[in-house]
């Protein structure tokens, strides 16, 4: 079945998460999301979220840049064509803009829930998912202390979430793990995110962590540094995961060559799109490595594509896949993500399986654009 997109809408909407978030790059709050929605001259659509921040500190890429990349340079490659595949929407995108893998990935997704809606199969069937649910694990931003962050820690497990993720930082570190650790005894899956904090100069500290029997450490260094995430994997116990440094399939091969870490927290709209998603899952599938499936804070239209990518076989961690009602006092869709006993069910409906909450979504939209193929030809 053939997928010739025609219009592109974007749609910038702004909504305030319940507290602010804190990683060690920086901090969010009044989230602006951008949103994609693609359509053919059926009428058809499908959506996505692009998972640029407002600001530059996770990823180059932000809201912003995102908006002129996917005006100018994405959709003019996009509308009035024909691909036979979501998939040749990636190569097309791939092979002649470098970067802006956010922007990409979030016309590459519409593209995925827009072939999925099509054919009346779910999003998650069609990426080859082979799970019905995804355990959710919880990642907990900065806190001003040790015992603020441990109740928090303590809340989330009685809630049901498998896996407790903490943000680090420098001098936020140490006391915060240890104090965690100790409240929730040995049995609890604890793992620590630095989103770049740290240097090399850093290992002797780093190599503390060790002691508190993490699942991982994620993203020490930084984005660039997979030369020295090599080198301190060799000297550390506790697993390396990448996340802002797996930026495509390629930067995961010279991961998996160097030695760099031993497991990925793949976010689909970090690297590329789903194509690139499951290029990378089938990559670590070979060498052994897990995956797990990492979120950016996004509304329920970009935590659907998530629950759909994590289903795939290779994905043997929880994710961070919280619930809405963690995040926001209304979600842009119906259903709203739920949890149940620390997984999340993927939907058995067509595309996405939930829908956008239109309502609410032009209540929330501060600016809106709409491309259209003639517009590009
Ligand atoms: O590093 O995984 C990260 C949020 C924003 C930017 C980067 C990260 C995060 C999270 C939150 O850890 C995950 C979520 O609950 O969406
Ligand atoms: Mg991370």
């Amino acid at each position: 079945m053939m997928l010739k997109p025609s219009r592109l809408a974007l749609h910038e909407v702004r909504l305030r998460l319940k507290e602010p978030f804190r990683i060690s790059s920086g901090e969010s709050w009044e989230r602006r999301i951008l949103l994609v929605e693609l359509s053919d001259a059926d009428g058809a659509s499908g959506w996505a979220e692009c998972v640029a921040g407002e600001t530059p500190h996770y990823s180059p890429e932000t809201v912003d840049t995102a908006r002129i990349a996917i005006e100018r340079w994405i959709a003019p490659l996009v509308l009035g064509r024909s691909f036979q595949a979501p998939s040749d929407i990636y190569d097309t995108l791939a092979a002649t803009i470098r970067g802006h893998h956010m922007a990409r990935a979030a016309v590459e997704m519409a593209a995925w829930e827009l072939a999925a809606r099509s054919r009346s199969v779910p999003l998650a069937q069609l990426l080859g998912g082979s799970r019905s649910t995804v355990e959710t694990g919880i990642s907990l931003g900065l806190q001003a202390d040790p015992e603020t962050l441990a109740d928090l820690a303590t809340a989330a497990v009685e809630e049901g979430y498998r896996r407790v993720k903490l943000k680090i930082a420098r001098g936020r570190d140490i006391a915060f793990v240890e104090a965690v650790r100790t409240t929730l005894g040995d049995d609890v899956a604890l793992s620590v995110d630095a989103n770049g904090a740290y240097t090399p100069n850093d290992t002797a500290l780093l190599r503390l962590l060790d002691a508190f029997a993490l699942v991982m450490l994620e993203q020490p260094l930084a984005a660039g540094d997979l030369v020295r995430h090599a080198v301190l994997q060799r000297v550390i116990d506790t697993s390396i995961c990448l996340d802002e440094s797996i930026t495509g399939p390629d930067r995961a091969a010279d991961m998996v060559a160097l030695g760099s870490g031993r497991v990925i927290n793949i976010k689909p709209g970090r690297v590329g799109g789903f194509t690139a998603a499951r290029a990378i899952h089938d990559l670590a599938a070979e060498h052994g490595m897990p995956v797990w499936c990492g979120g950016m804070l996004e509304s329920g239209i970009g935590r659907a594509h998530n629950v759909a990518l994590a289903s795939l076989p290779n994905f043997l961690l929880p994710g961070d896949l919280s619930p809405s009602r963690r995040y926001w006092e209304r979600d842009l869709v119906t259903p709203e993500w739920t949890m149940d006993r620390g997984v999340v069910a993927v939907p058995t409906s067509s595309g996405m399986g939930v829908d956008v909450d239109t309502e609410f979504l032009a209540a929330c939209t501060e600016s809106s654009s709409v491309i259209e193929a003639g517009d590009v030809a």
